[in-house]
């Protein structure tokens, strides 16, 4: 491989000083530091020197239709437009074979015993896990829409145990932060396209809105999920920068409820 010569990567600090004080760049003379380096990639451009450097995981929650999916990809979007390293992870993963068989489930195309499709969601986390883990180490953010808090509230709701719903989560990577996008289960019943899969329903929706609650901890922000979008979206943004830039400086990877 052929060696290149590149200019030591920006401060997060500068990033971001670049992108919202409209390109004054508060660079001190250590970024123009000559560097030979055999390549680099988007990544290394956001470690700095911190060999504990890392991608924060970033999970979103909330009812069906609270809007999530949007602010997701817009987070996404936002950093990406600072210059970070970010991709948009959801759960269920619908790709794999076992995103399959819980993605016909959903549809009413199959039915599954309680316990069964709870394990199935729980793996189709599982099966992610290890990639997830190099994608944060290697420097990226995952925004991740839905995880573990889902898996939980939704088998819970059914009636099933909230300790044996959460034991096949434990080891999964913990997030970071988890944004909470609140709505009563009424409010979120009159956006378009409710009803369309299994868990659509008013009444189950108020049950899982109680089991989000008693998961809450000191991890979660919770969000007023019927202020205008644009609102929302600020207010993301700036919950997700400070977690970002407190993975940057090395905060270390941690697993779910190991206690
Ligand atoms: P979504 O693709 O985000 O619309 O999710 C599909 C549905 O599956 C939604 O009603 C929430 C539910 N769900 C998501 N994750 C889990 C899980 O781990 N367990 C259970 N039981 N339901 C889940």
């Amino acid at each position: 491989m052929l060696a290149s010569t590149i200019y030591r990567p920006l401060s997060f600090e500068a990033v971001i000083a670049r992108k919202s004080s409209s390109f004054i760049l508060k660079v001190s003379s250590k970024a123009f530091i000559r560097n030979i380096q055999m390549g680099t990639n988007q990544n290394s451009i956001l470690q700095g020197c911190n060999s504990n450097s890392r991608g924060a995981l970033v999970v979103l929650e909330g009812l069906d239709r609270c809007g999530k999916t949007t602010q997701s990809s817009r987070l996404v979007q936002y950093l990406e437009g600072l210059g970070h390293s970010a991709e948009l992870w959801r759960f269920p993963d619908r790709t794999t074979s076992v995103g399959q068989m819980i993605s016909s489930y959903l549809s009413n195309k199959s039915q599954l015993d309680d316990h069964t499709i709870h394990l199935l969601f729980s793996a189709n986390r599982w099966e992610k896990r290890s990639l997830m883990e190099t994608k944060l180490k290697s420097g990226t953010t995952l925004i991740v829409d839905r995880y573990s808090y889902s898996g939980v509230a939704f088998s819970s709701a059914k009636g099933l145990g909230i300790e044996w719903c959460k034991a096949p989560e434990v080891g999964l990577l913990a997030p970071d932060l988890v944004l909470y996008l609140n709505i009563s289960p009424e409010k979120a019943s009159e956006r378009g396209g409710y009803g369309c899969e299994r868990y659509e329903q008013l009444e189950f929706q108020s049950k899982v809105a109680q089991y989000y609650q008693v998961l809450h901890d000191s991890s979660w922000k919770v969000i007023d999920a019927c202020q205008p979008m644009e609102d929302i979206e600020k207010q993301l943004q700036e919950m997700v920068l400070e977690c970002v830039k407190k993975c940057h400086n090395g905060e270390p990877l941690s697993q779910l409820w190991l206690s």
